[in-house]
């Protein structure tokens, strides 16, 4: 009897289907796993984040800011579908830029198409959620579900060319092989004017689903009481 209520109580602790798991990115002590820059000014400053220490970019003259991942060695890339990959996000502050006002935020996913030297053939999907901060708004946190275990294009998300020579888009092959995770400051389909930015990231965040392996583990648990 107590070996049936420990199975049971095993089980209601496994019973959960998704075991979600998560990296943030905190720039905590100057760490900055996935390499976060805005292809700009950036640096890590140590207070003023959300909170502490945060990825600033000051007197940065831009038309979008777009920070980035660089590497394809990091947690924030690679196949995504393995992994079971379901949310990312960030949190955004805008300390001031020339034309105050919301912007849309767009996720992206980036493929290199195995040439990461070249990027005449790089294109990316973007998703577009919410908006990024105005001046005065503080810090804002926005995430973004990621498909991927999608088969086929999800009809939410864009193709987005990169190079004259992109190839047609194609979600397994980014899904099993993102590039780049990006977070693009306006809609890629508009075009904005340069203006000075003074704004920062902090807790860039990536979450997978570890059902499988979890599901698995718990019933060789339960079988264990019984077997003994
Ligand atoms: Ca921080
Ligand atoms: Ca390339």
């Amino acid at each position: 009897m107590r070996r049936l209520v420990i199975a049971l109580w095993v089980l209601s602790i496994y019973a959960v289907p998704a075991h979600a798991k998560n990296y943030v990115e905190s720039f905590s002590g100057g760490s900055n796993v996935g390499a976060w820059s805005f292809g700009g000014p950036g640096q890590i400053v140590s207070d003023g984040g959300n909170p502490g220490a945060y990825l600033a970019a000051k007197d940065f003259e831009t038309g979008i800011p777009w920070p980035l991942t660089h590497g394809n060695e990091s947690v924030f890339v690679g196949n995504y579908r393995d992994r079971g990959v379901t949310r990312v996000g960030l949190d955004v502050v805008v300390n001031s830029m020339s034309y105050p006002v919301e912007r849309p935020c767009a996720v992206t996913l980036r493929e290199d198409n195995n040439t990461p030297d070249d990027v005449s053939d790089d294109w990316a999907a973007y998703k577009i959620v919410g908006t990024t901060p105005a001046p005065g708004d503080g810090w804002r946190s926005i995430e973004f579900e990621i498909p991927s275990q999608s088969e086929t294009w999800p009809d939410d998300w864009t193709y987005m060319p990169l190079g004259l020579n992109a190839p047609a888009g194609d979600w397994t092959k980014l899904i099993t092989d993102v590039d780049a995770l990006g977070f693009y400051f306006g809609d890629p389909e508009f075009l904005y004017l340069f203006q000075i930015w003074d704004l920062g990231i902090d807790n860039p965040w990536i979450e997978w689903d570890e059902s499988v392996q979890t599901s698995k583990s718990s019933w060789d648990a339960v079988k264990s009481l019984f077997l003994n």
